[in-house]
């Protein structure tokens, strides 16, 4: 029975693997796909189930290309679900750079803070303003919706805040879906 002896040493190993583990996240983009949901946040807060977490150190198809951001994550409370209670913020304008097939694609957003109140806050998608500024109240997570077309094989969105009474711009929430143009006669 002298297995029973070393069994020990065998679990401490294993747990300062995973300690090491790499949580930098690298997406891969299937060009294919015409719908892709992401759910923003820290590494480590909940996860919509069967969307993608973008975090403030994801690389690969899907990155931030210019300035950086931070991300947090609420307590949940008030029935604010898992997509909208973490996000990612900054006071600077920040873009994300999507690797996609070239079309027009549909881009819904979800800009709030269960805790605090936003304001004037821009998207731009390739180099065009999408929209009026976009205002959330606290504990409110309205929608922004918007049609772009790509053209290059990269879908560029910057999200700024133009001022007000909060410096930063939020996001909780991306979904691509593109649009059906086979139906041209
Ligand atoms: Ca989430
Ligand atoms: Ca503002």
């Amino acid at each position: 029975m002298s297995w029973m002896v070393f069994s020990g040493f065998a679990e401490t190993n294993e747990k300062q693997e995973k300690n090491a583990a790499e949580v930098t996240s690298v997406i891969k983009v299937d060009l294919a796909a015409e719908r892709y949901n992401y759910d923003f946040g820290p590494q480590d807060s909940p996860l919509r189930e069967g969307w993608v977490r973008i975090t403030p150190d994801t690389a690969g198809d899907v990155r931030w290309s210019k300035g950086s951001v931070a991300a947090r994550n609420r307590s949940g409370e008030n029935g604010v679900n898992e997509i909208n209670r973490d996000f990612v913020l900054s006071e600077q304008p920040a873009m994300l750079s999507h690797k996609i097939s070239n079309g027009t694609w549909t881009v819904t957003l979800n800009m709030g803070d269960e805790e605090y109140s936003h304001d004037q806050m821009q998207v731009w998608a390739e180099g065009k303003r999408q929209g009026e500024n976009i205002d959330s109240g606290r504990g409110l997570f309205p929608y922004h919706i918007f049609d772009v077309e790509v053209t290059d094989g990269q879908l560029d969105i910057t999200f700024l805040d133009a001022g007000g009474a909060d410096a930063s711009w939020i996001l909780n929430r991306m979904t691509l879906t593109k649009r059906n143009t086979n139906q041209k006669k």
